[in-house]
């Protein structure tokens, strides 16, 4: 794991603040001057820039000392994956916003111009500014009007992963992807205590119903496109990482309603750090599924020492599938056979679909209606991979003969290393029916009873009570 950086960091103690500073103050160095800024840090000496899948990092100059920012609040032709556009609000001809970094103690100035229709601001989620800069429309500041540009300065008195976002009518503002991320790196980390690959996610929900071009804010429930970085399966970049490479990931989530459990395959980590800031070492738990609640960042580390290509998704099952059909009828297990028959003298094409579950509708290279894309899935090199939404995946190799960051193709598992269809010879060395009847099965009392003769649906609904217990026992 890598190193606690908070304990390593010159100045790490930048503010104080109630019961934080005094639970602090034994592992954060003091600093004489709270308010004081530092020389701009800078890439290479003081951090290591981190990567953005699908996205970007925001350049700045400096400027008498000043790390200077220009946001430009804009509509965006954004694509979700191939197939599916919207007209959304971002930053800077982008949808998220480009990633901020910087460095703690920076002296930063944004200047945000607005070219959109309505007034806006910047809110720097989780910073310590002053609070005339906290970017509140009508509390800290006037909204920044259309077409004008305002200014925004403080000094970065923390270091961790943060976030911004339009304060300003929020609910159609960050609907529509007013959001991007900020990491503020330490100061005073040595090179070999950095992670190698230092990865930035923002999770995000949208609706953007089959046929239109544009997201519905006003949304509260049916959410049907699931992203991060703004980019749905089969439309995410891979993360890519080389064998024993310390790897920090930073998620970030400014969802209108949706926590997201993110979980990946292959691994366990430690969550390292909140936007609260880092984790005290020995409260660093492990996990293989991080909670990001709504409004909130989370942090994760682990040595990439398992080789393959590894899912990592949010396990919300909604969430891990795209437009089209969450309206559709229950049709597990019914029998179409007839019904096909009599549509199809209306509609020849028709065929029932969904009775086995989603998992075909992807690779039945079915027609999807204008700017939209089935619910699951992209082609894997083994099958169809019926998953979509906030879906990628983690791919971890020996060489990188691509280059740093660029798609390595597909894992070559070794022989045995895979699952395979079983050989007869299989079979019979381990005592297996491969039509199932030599599996184990429920002891009695576990077992579901026979079902009665006749229609299933009419049948008794009590179930046999176990000797010995009564039924309000279950
Ligand atoms: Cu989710």
């Amino acid at each position: 794991m890598l190193a606690a950086t908070a304990t390593a960091v010159a100045g790490g103690a930048l503010h104080h603040n109630g019961i934080a500073s005094a639970q602090d103050a034994a592992s954060r160095p003091a600093n004489a001057n709270p308010g004081a800024a530092l020389p701009p840090g800078e890439p290479g000496k003081d951090y290591n820039p981190v990567i953005v899948p699908n996205g970007w990092t925001l350049p700045y100059k400096i400027v008498d000392g000043v790390k200077v920012f220009h946001m430009v609040a804009e509509e965006v032709d954004h694509e979700f994956a191939p197939g599916l556009r919207a007209r959304c609000w971002g930053y800077n001809g982008s949808v998220h916003g480009p990633c901020i970094e910087a460095v703690e103690g920076d002296r930063v100035r944004f200047f945000v111009t607005n070219r959109l229709g309505a007034a806006t601001t910047v809110h720097w989620h989780g910073l310590i500014v002053p609070n005339g800069m906290d970017g509140v429309g009508g509390l800290s500041q006037k909204a920044i009007p259309p077409g004008e540009t305002y200014a925004y300065e403080f000094t970065l008195r923390q270091n961790g992963t943060f976030m911004y976002h339009s304060h300003h009518d929020e609910m159609t503002q960050m609907g529509m992807g007013m959001v991007g991320m900020i990491v503020v790196h330490p100061r005073g980390v040595p090179p070999d205590q950095r992670p190698d690959r230092d990865f930035v996610l923002q999770t995000h929900e949208w609706a953007i119903k089959v046929g239109t071009n544009r997201p519905d804010p006003n949304v509260m429930t049916d959410f049907n496109v699931l992203t991060f970085n703004a980019r749905a399966f089969p439309g995410t970049a891979p993360l890519v990482a080389k064998l024993g490479d310390k790897v920090r990931m930073r998620f970030g989530n400014l969802s209108a309603m949706d926590h997201h459990p993110i979980h990946l395959h292959g691994y366990y980590f430690k969550v390292t750090e909140t936007d609260g800031g880092r984790i005290p070492e020995a409260g660093q738990w492990p996990e293989t599924t991080v909670l990001v609640p709504v409004g909130s960042t989370r942090t994760v580390e682990f040595v990439a020492d398992n080789l393959g290509d590894w899912a990592m998704h949010c396990h919300m099952t909604h969430h891990v599938m795209n437009q089209m059909g969450h309206g559709l009828p229950n049709m597990i297990g019914v029998d179409p056979a007839g019904l096909d028959d009599k549509i199809r003298k209306l509609l020849p094409d028709y065929m029932t679909m969904g009775q086995h579950g989603m998992g075909d509708m992807g690779d039945m290279g079915m027609a999807v209606p204008p700017n939209s894309i089935p619910m699951v899935g992209g082609k894997g090199p083994h099958d169809y991979i019926t998953m979509g939404g906030m879906f990628t995946i983690l791919k971890v190799r020996e060489t990188l003969p691509n280059g740093d960051n660029a798609d390595p193709g597909w894992y070559q598992d070794k022989p045995g290393d895979r699952s395979l269809p079983a050989t007869a010879e299989q079979l019979q060395a381990n005592g297996i029916a491969a039509d199932g009847s030599t599996a184990p099965k429920p002891p009695p009392g576990i077992a579901a009873a026979a079902r009665p003769k006749g229609n299933p649906s009419t049948g008794p609904t009590t179930r046999p009570t176990p000797a010995g217990t009564s039924p309000h026992q279950h």
